[in-house]
């Protein structure tokens, strides 16, 4: 037989979270993990097993946190009412779509992000960067996950694209639907582990799950071949348990990931950037054409190629810090 604790530390349970549980708390309420985010429900795992109680927590404001997948939550022992969400090690969010000024709530406590990607006609840089920028800007490990290795007969020309955003970056190709080829990815997986993959529909993040977990029990889709991409097969997050005791977050396709407040993870992707324009004579230089620019000077002789700044300031001026808005100073 288990002891609670084991079977907590397996749903990644640790000390950051157990400090923030007092004994008088311990007494009434248990900790629990949320599995899935369903509409009005959420399914949650404890040291009793699996169970859907309500997401809502009595007398929490606007400001006060929600339960998203991947929480801790505490929840009451006799009426499995949920009582609060324990401080997170970090927080996958994104600009909600169709309203800029809410923010969607992604995954919780993720230890390594898998950026999963195809290696076929969607491939895209400027997305990879995207997703970038949220693990460095949330502080979690990403990997940067290349499948349909099958499909191509030139797997190395992504993994190159892939590896040239940043230095030392870790970048595996594979064959989804092949374990042997999905192997190299188990190190991340170990007990009580929790890896969220992220990216676009029709990439394969569901198929890596079934193919990691060795039974076939997320619903997958064929992608369009007019252009590659997918059809929203997966709707809700949701943690998916490995044999060997990791948790693999799967997540619905997205059509666009919208940064919020990614100003640290966008400056650590475009750090070698952020120190050219400081040699800019203008400290607070737009690099649109004023005088002795280091950026402008870059690209014109080729160190800095002039896509790679586009995406730089398209992040930039998404994420509101856009330089051209402000007035000229010098240095
Ligand atoms: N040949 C090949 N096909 C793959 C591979 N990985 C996934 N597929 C296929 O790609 C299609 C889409 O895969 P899914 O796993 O549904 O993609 P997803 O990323 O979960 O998509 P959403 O749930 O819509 O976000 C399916 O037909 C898979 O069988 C691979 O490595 N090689
Ligand atoms: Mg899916
Ligand atoms: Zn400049």
């Amino acid at each position: 037989m288990q002891s609670t604790t084991e079977i907590l530390e397996e749903l990644g349970w640790n000390a950051r979270f157990s400090e923030q549980v007092s004994r008088a708390e311990a007494e009434q309420y248990q900790p629990v993990r949320v599995m899935a985010v369903h509409r009005g429900k959420i399914a949650v795992a404890g040291a009793e097993g699996q169970r859907f109680i309500s997401p809502y927590i009595p007398g929490a404001g606007p400001s006060d946190d929600h339960p998203t997948v991947g929480d801790w939550l505490l929840i009451h022992d006799a009426t499995s009412e949920p009582i609060r969400v324990l401080r997170r090690m970090n927080l996958f969010k994104r600009r909600a779509p169709g309203d800029p000024r809410k923010e969607q709530m992604i995954a919780a406590n993720v230890d390594t992000l898998f950026i999963v990607a195809s290696c076929n006609q969607d491939f895209s840089v400027a997305r990879l960067e995207r997703y970038l920028v949220l693990a460095r800007e949330v502080g979690v490990n990403p990997v940067v996950v290349l499948t349909k290795t099958d499909l191509t007969d030139a797997p190395e020309t992504f993994a190159a694209m892939a590896h040239a955003l940043q230095p030392g970056l870790r970048v595996e190709t594979i064959n989804g639907r092949d374990p042997a080829s999905v192997a190299c990815l188990a190190s991340w997986c170990s007990k009580g582990k929790t890896v969220a993959l992220l990216g676009s529909s029709g990439v394969g993040k569901s198929t890596l799950v079934n193919t990691l977990r060795g039974s076939v029990s997320i619903a997958t889709q064929a992608i369009r071949a007019r252009d590659g991409t997918g059809r929203h097969t997966t709707t809700v997050r949701e943690m998916h348990r490995l044999d060997r005791g990791g948790w693999l977050l799967d997540t619905p396709g997205m059509r666009e990931l919208q940064l919020s407040d990614a100003a640290e993870g966008i400056s650590e992707v475009f750090d070698d950037l952020i120190e050219m324009a400081r040699r800019c004579r203008f400290s607070d230089c737009a690099h649109r054409g004023e005088p002795d620019c280091a950026v402008r000077t870059a690209i014109a002789d080729g160190t800095l190629p002039s896509a790679r700044f586009d995406r730089w300031q398209k992040l930039a001026s998404e994420d509101g810090d856009h330089p051209g808005r402000r007035t000229k100073r010098p240095r």
